[in-house]
């Protein structure tokens, strides 16, 4: 194998890559819209949040929401529901988006009505970590059921994240194993600024204030 060729090669695309990452950051920025990039595994909650986050600040802000997924429209389908602008990406079996897709995906929406930007990304707690996909913060989450040592597994996903957010914290007490404490703790010493938020988005006692408030007061990185 010609050694010096296939470097040539990577360069060249990781380079066109980072251009089309800029494109994305000028249409945001001229179209004043912050993005989060909401990542975690299968089952984790990323829909739920951005179901029970529209539900919240529907009548404040206009949110879009880009569904990734390796097949199916069944969370754009969920998300239609509240009535805000969604597009699925189908990535084919690919197990993250790229900053091509979501640029192609772009010049689908109407970006001068939207204020937040939401990009589900595919479920999985590797690939999405490596993909700039030009967005102002990454949202790692962690569902009680998965156990606290995930940030410490998975620690590239926790090093981009700006944000972990546990869900289903609900249902702690069935899992009395799972400690807060011990999953923040591995996230930090990870990335030592990274915040720390708590959610609860089913049951009787839904508890999401603290991720709206810091959604809505949070500024666009660029
Ligand atoms: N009890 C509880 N269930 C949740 C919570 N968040 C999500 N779920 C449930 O977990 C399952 C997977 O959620 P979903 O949002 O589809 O996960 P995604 O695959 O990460 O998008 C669904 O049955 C949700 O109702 C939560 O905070 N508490
Ligand atoms: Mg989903």
């Amino acid at each position: 194998m010609n050694k010096t060729k296939e470097i040539t090669v990577l360069e060249r695309v990781s380079k066109k890559n980072e251009e089309i990452v800029k494109e994305i950051r000028t249409i945001f920025g001229e179209n004043s819209i912050i993005c989060f990039n909401i990542m975690g595994s299968p089952g984790s909650g990323k829909t739920t949040l951005i179901e029970k986050t529209i539900e919240k600040l529907k009548d404040k802000k206009t949110i879009a929401v880009i569904e990734g997924d390796l097949a199916t429209t069944i969370d754009a389908e969920r998300i239609r529901e509240y009535g805000v602008d969604v597009l699925q990406i189908n990535t084919g079996g690919m197990c993250h988006l790229d900053a091509q897709l979501i640029r192609n995906a772009l010049s689908k929406m109407d970006l001068s009505a939207i204020d937040i930007l939401f990009i589900e990304n595919v479920g999985n707690l590797v690939c999405p970590s490596s993909h700039d996909l030009g967005e102002d913060y990454r949202v790692i989450l962690a569902s009680v059921p998965e156990g606290p040592h995930k940030p410490k597994k998975y620690p590239v996903i926790y090093k981009e994240a700006d944000v972990v957010v546990i869900t289903k914290a609900d249902i702690l007490e069935h899992f009395p194993d799972f400690s807060i404490e011990v999953l923040f703790g591995h996230a930090i010493e990870i990335k030592p600024d990274i915040k720390t938020i708590k959610v609860a988005l089913k049951g009787e006692d839904i508890q999401i204030d603290d991720w709206v408030y810091w959604l809505e007061n949070v500024e666009p990185k660029k």
